[in-house]
């Protein structure tokens, strides 16, 4: 099997126990064989054997990292909320577009509407913003279905853009996002809905994970719970929407069923984060959202570190909350809005994005991971985390191949 070098390049890790930060490597080489990484290290280690053969490319000084990851994203969907966004700077109220019909549920009409062509071209510019940023592997949740044959066509609408767009997708059912006006007044029948659903979905290979809004205003902790043991039955793994706009005690019963990972989490209290550093769950924090809905709670970043909680990133792409398609630019919004070090926030889209998704082979450049590597134009991951808007990728490598 051929073996690809690259060298002359400063190789951010991301290896957790590096002394330097962000696992970095002056004047590093990485080998690529098969599309997993065969060796990474300082230029002059390399094992000459592995130079016999193998094809060259010079990196020019520039900086290596994994590909990122989007690990939260409601990135198929119908339609765009641009009109709301509009009325509500209008002075029109939430309540009162809601009660029009708008709001996530005209979401949910756009999406129903559309056929599967429309919903793939719609959904593959957004996807393809995420990719130009050197997003390689993302996480796409259904959710604006709300139906069998709706949610059905969104999640092989994920499965496609994986097919053919150079990007590993991992496909999330999130039947519980919100009631469907069908099912008004009747949440607990939606719920058993569902649980019908689920193996459906499954049996057609488009669920990787179960998710769930638990909140005031979408599905409550005893919903929840139904739609996780629906999971559990099948052997798939959870996450949860948690602690976004109330504490709920989301955390606590994503936690109790090994959830991966428990996202939003802005109300998350003391009881939460233990459990879910017990559990090993990672907390996804969604910093479009906090800045689109204009929250002001801030997630609490401390109680997160000091009970060693992994912290992830991401856009939470979707057309209610975070109409966003730039992860470089969350980066700089984890930073800025919930202070966290561009250390963290670097690890937040690699290593904790990887571990978000249940992911072992991906997240970090060490030998026997996939080969999903980012070049950029910068020295350190600390430019991309300082940046507003400057986009210094070079090329994305995804299991070897340059897309
Ligand atoms: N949390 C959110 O903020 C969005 N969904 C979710 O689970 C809102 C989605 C929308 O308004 O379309
Ligand atoms: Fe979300």
């Amino acid at each position: 099997m051929s073996v690809q070098i690259w060298e002359n390049a400063r190789v951010a890790t991301m290896a957790p126990d590096a002394a330097a930060p962000y696992g970095m490597i002056e004047d590093g080489s990485v080998a690529v064989r098969g599309g997993h990484i065969a060796w990474v290290g300082r230029r002059k280690d390399m094992p000459p054997e592995l130079r016999v053969g193998a094809e060259a490319h010079d990196a020019q000084g520039g900086l290596l990292t994994p590909g990122l990851i989007d690990c939260h994203t409601h990135l198929v969907y119908g339609g765009d909320r641009a009109s709301e966004f509009e009325e509500r700077l209008n002075g029109v109220s939430y309540e009162e577009i809601a009660r029009a019909g708008g709001g996530i549920i005209s979401t949910v009409k756009a999406t129903r509407a559309a056929d599967e062509a429309t919903l793939l071209a719609q959904s593959r510019r957004r996807l393809r913003a995420l990719l130009a940023e050197g997003v390689t592997t993302i996480e796409i949740k259904s959710g604006y279905g709300l139906s069998a044959e709706h949610e059905a066509k969104c999640l092989r609408v994920a499965r496609c853009l994986g097919e053919t767009e150079g990007v590993s997708v991992r496909k999330t059912f999130l039947g519980a996002h919100a009631l469907p006006p069908e099912f008004a007044g009747r949440a607990d029948e939606y719920v058993d809905e569902v649980c019908r659903m689920l193996p459906q979905l499954h049996a057609q290979g488009l669920v990787d994970a179960v998710d769930a809004f638990c909140e005031t205003i979408a599905f409550s902790p005893a919903q929840t719970r139904r739609v996780f043991e629906a999971a559990r039955a099948l052997g798939l793994p959870v996450k949860l929407h948690a602690e976004q706009l109330s504490d709920s005690g989301g955390a606590e019963l994503a936690a109790s069923y090994a959830a991966l990972s428990c996202d939003h989490l802005e109300w998350l209290g003391e009881t939460g984060a233990r459990a879910m550093a017990r559990a090993g769950s990672v907390a996804v924090l969604l910093p479009g959202a906090f800045y689109f809905l204009r929250e002001t709670r801030l997630p609490p970043v401390a109680l997160l570190r000091e009970h060693g909680v992994p912290i992830a990133v991401s856009t939470d792409c979707n057309p209610g909350s975070s109409p966003c398609t730039s992860l470089l630019l969350m980066l700089n919004m984890a930073c800025t809005l919930f202070r966290l070090t561009p250390q963290e926030a670097f690890a937040g889209v690699t290593r904790n994005a990887a571990r978000a998704l249940g992911l072992r082979d991906r997240g970090m450049l060490a030998p026997g991971l996939r080969a999903d590597i980012v070049q950029w134009d910068a020295t350190t991951p600390n430019e991309l985390c300082y940046a507003l808007g400057l986009n210094p990728r070079r090329a994305s490598i995804l299991e070897g191949q340059a897309q």
